[in-house]
């Protein structure tokens, strides 16, 4: 009984762990989503974006549409062809591949013009993640990550003995 209790315990540490170090998913403009008259820049601002996390553009399918676009298109609005890897499906993820500033607007109708739907954001290389010792978290990271994955495949495991 108390065995068990301490088994659960650790398990939710573990996983409490695995999700702290893991990629961020930043819903933009959290439940406002994507959306018109929303500030994106202030939303922004106290965020720390790096590569690995993902940007989740949330909007009616239809109402408004998301282009990645360059700093001068950006500033300016122009919109290119909808062509150019346009994303409409309403839930569209952007993995955060390379670090850099990226640009991103919405191309319906004067949206990103005079509706402030733009978004541009810095994002930040993994090795900048603040650490006490690179070698130590690293360390720490793969040792949580292999627990985690172990605890899954036992979970996985223990799934299938139910069903
Ligand atoms: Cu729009």
């Amino acid at each position: 009984m108390a065995a068990s209790h301490w088994i659960i315990i650790f398990m939710a540490t573990i996983v409490v762990l695995a999700t702290s170090i893991s990629a961020k998913e930043y819903i933009v403009g959290d439940g406002s989503g994507w959306t018109l008259d929303f500030d994106y820049q202030a939303w922004a601002k106290d965020k720390v974006f790096m590569v690995g996390d993902t940007l989740v553009f949330n909007y009616a399918p239809g109402a408004h549409n998301v282009m990645k676009v360059d700093g001068n298109s950006f500033q300016k609005c122009l919109i290119a062809p909808v062509s150019n890897g346009t994303l409409t499906s309403g839930r569209d993820v952007i993995p955060l591949k390379t670090p850099g500033m990226k640009w991103y607007v919405c191309g319906v109708g004067k949206h990103c013009e005079l509706r402030k739907m733009k978004l541009a954001i810095a994002v930040l290389p993994q090795t900048m993640t603040p650490a006490p010792a690179p070698s130590v978290s690293t360390s720490i990271k793969l040792e949580v990550s292999a627990i985690y994955g172990f605890l899954v495949s036992l979970f996985g495991g223990f799934l299938l003995l139910l069903a």
